[in-house]
């Protein structure tokens, strides 16, 4: 018999003590906020590079590229909103205005933009239309405003340059509907004059939430989502959502490390979770000598599990090409990604969904050491029950008694069904708590379950972790939570086995 039922049913031969009104768990700070949770569960979304470089196989354009060279020949947003929905994302950023300063909406500020170029006769917007097509096709619309601008005059003239881009923020912001993102780049280089500006962040973040208020603002530190060190895709092993951003800023006074910002702080002040940007191609806007050079969705597969299973989001960038399309062979990678993420983790495919549960420490029964029993219908309906890690609902959640900092749960798996996946959730409005945990599986099915092997040990865990495990069939897995900021709970426990054509092996080093 199982080790835990069989001390479960001794100890359970009376009920355990219950409350009719068990409270939840105190969160532990710091918390998200709204914004930051909704924008958490998108997990996934896209990001587009596309300007007057598109045209002059520049990734950092000087700011003097006349604007008659932007003339895409078949700009169609609704083929890149088809392509990201079709991949799985939930938004999309654009480069509303990259380095060189060009303006792809035609701003009232400047003659440096899409107004002044050959494309739709100086009458086109880009972000018109890709905010309309997201808004026929159901995908949230975010924009990138660089603060350097290597085109405008006012640009290290302090004040002045400073209110232009709270202008410019300002027309973004009301003029095409809800968003969702703001993207703040740290780059400061020099202007058309040589000089450098002092940005005023502060005040551009006010305009930001006086217009947008549900909008999340990305820079290197946040205030709501910050940069996760690289732009290579992933976030560290260890990903705490918190973040000692209190005396630095953006650009050259980031956290001191790059480890800060890809791991988190533990004692971080300030909730700010990591997004991880990275481009389908080596540069982030187009060249056609990269048309060969597209990640492959085994490379992808990899970054989308060690981004969105490492408790950050995988913001994917799109270099969109001359015609002003997604070109063909970065839409046959994401949809490969796509396929990949459904064989492994879609619909139908969770072997821990609905299994039998058990753990040694239920919120709300009295601390005796005792186990909840399996199969014990009273206690199932239990608001804190372990059955609440494989629910499927991430509103419902495992949660252990006050004063705790080890748990353990289990799952009774079929054994003839193979698993290399295991994705662990922690409620995170309730603080980010899990520190170390260690995933198990019986030493030997026959000795009735008293010996465990590790097949993994971890640290964070946050909104989701995704923990690689040698391929692997079990009756029962096992997770030890051995230390927790606060008592522990888990939302999600789910089990899967990967679909990875053979070789296309995913690689696991960074
Ligand atoms: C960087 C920029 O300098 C790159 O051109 C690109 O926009 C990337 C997303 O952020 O800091």
């Amino acid at each position: 018999m199982h080790a835990l039922l069989a001390a479960a049913m001794l100890a359970n031969t009376a009920p355990a003590t219950r409350s009719d009104d068990i409270p939840p768990p105190a969160p532990i700070g710091p918390l998200p906020s709204a914004r930051q949770l909704a924008w958490k569960d998108l997990e996934y979304t896209g990001f587009i590079h596309f300007g007057p470089n598109t045209f002059t196989d520049k990734e950092w354009g000087h700011g003097d590229e006349p604007a008659e060279v932007f003339n895409p020949t078949a700009l169609d947003c609704r083929q890149w909103v088809k392509t990201m929905k079709d991949a799985g994302m939930k938004g999309v950023v654009i480069t509303a205005k990259h380095h060189d300063g060009f303006c792809n909406w035609p701003t009232a500020l400047s003659t440096h933009s899409v107004a002044s170029s050959p494309w739709k006769g100086g009458k086109g917007d880009v972000l018109r239309e890709l905010s309309d097509a997201c808004r026929e096709g159901g995908l949230k619309f975010g924009v990138y405003l660089s603060p350097w601008d290597r085109n405008n005059p006012k640009y290290g003239t302090g004040e002045e340059y400073n209110e232009y881009f709270r202008q410019q923020l300002r027309e973004v912001l009301t003029q095409y509907g809800p968003v969702f993102e703001v993207w703040f780049d740290g780059a400061c280089g020099e202007g058309p004059n040589g000089k450098r500006q002092v940005y005023d962040f502060p005040s551009f973040r006010a305009v930001v939430r006086e217009l947008q208020p549900d909008a999340v603002m990305f820079s290197d530190v946040g205030p709501d989502i910050r940069w996760v060190g690289n732009e290579q895709g992933w976030a560290g092993e260890t990903c705490w959502s918190m973040l000692k951003a209190e005396g630095h800023g953006i650009g050259n006074d980031n956290p001191p490390s790059t480890k800060s910002l890809n791991e988190g702080d533990i004692d971080g002040e300030s909730w700010i979770p990591a997004e991880c940007d990275v481009s389908i191609r080596p540069g982030w806007f187009y060249h056609a000598h990269e048309d060969d050079k597209v990640k492959s969705p085994a490379k992808l597969f990899d970054l989308w599990e060690r981004s969105v299973g490492h408790n950050s989001n995988f913001h994917l960038n799109f270099p969109v090409d001359r015609r002003g399309l997604i070109h063909e062979n970065d839409v046959a990678a994401v949809l490969g990604l796509r396929a990949l993420v459904d064989a492994t983790y879609g619909e139908g495919t969770d072997l821990a969904r609905g299994r039998t549960t058990a753990s040694d420490d239920i919120r709300g029964f009295v601390p005796r050491g005792a186990h909840e029993p399996l199969n014990d219908e009273p206690l199932r309906d239990e608001p804190y029950g372990s059955d609440k890690a494989v629910d499927g609902d991430p509103k419902t959640y495992w949660a252990t008694n006050d004063g705790a900092t080890a748990a353990s749960i289990e799952v009774e798996l079929d054994p003839s069904k193979p698993f290399d996946r295991v994705v662990l959730a922690e409620p995170t409005w309730l603080g980010q708590r899990v520190k170390k945990f260690r995933v198990l599986v019986p030493a030997n099915p026959s000795d009735n379950h008293r010996d465990w092997v590790t097949l993994a040990e971890g640290t964070t865990i946050g909104h989701k972790r995704i923990v690689r495990v040698p391929e692997t069939k079990a009756k029962y897995l096992r997770i030890e939570i051995v230390d927790s900021r606060a008592c522990p709970a888990l939302n999600a426990i789910s089990v899967h086995k990967t679909k990875i054509p053979a070789g296309a092996a995913a690689k696991t080093a960074p």
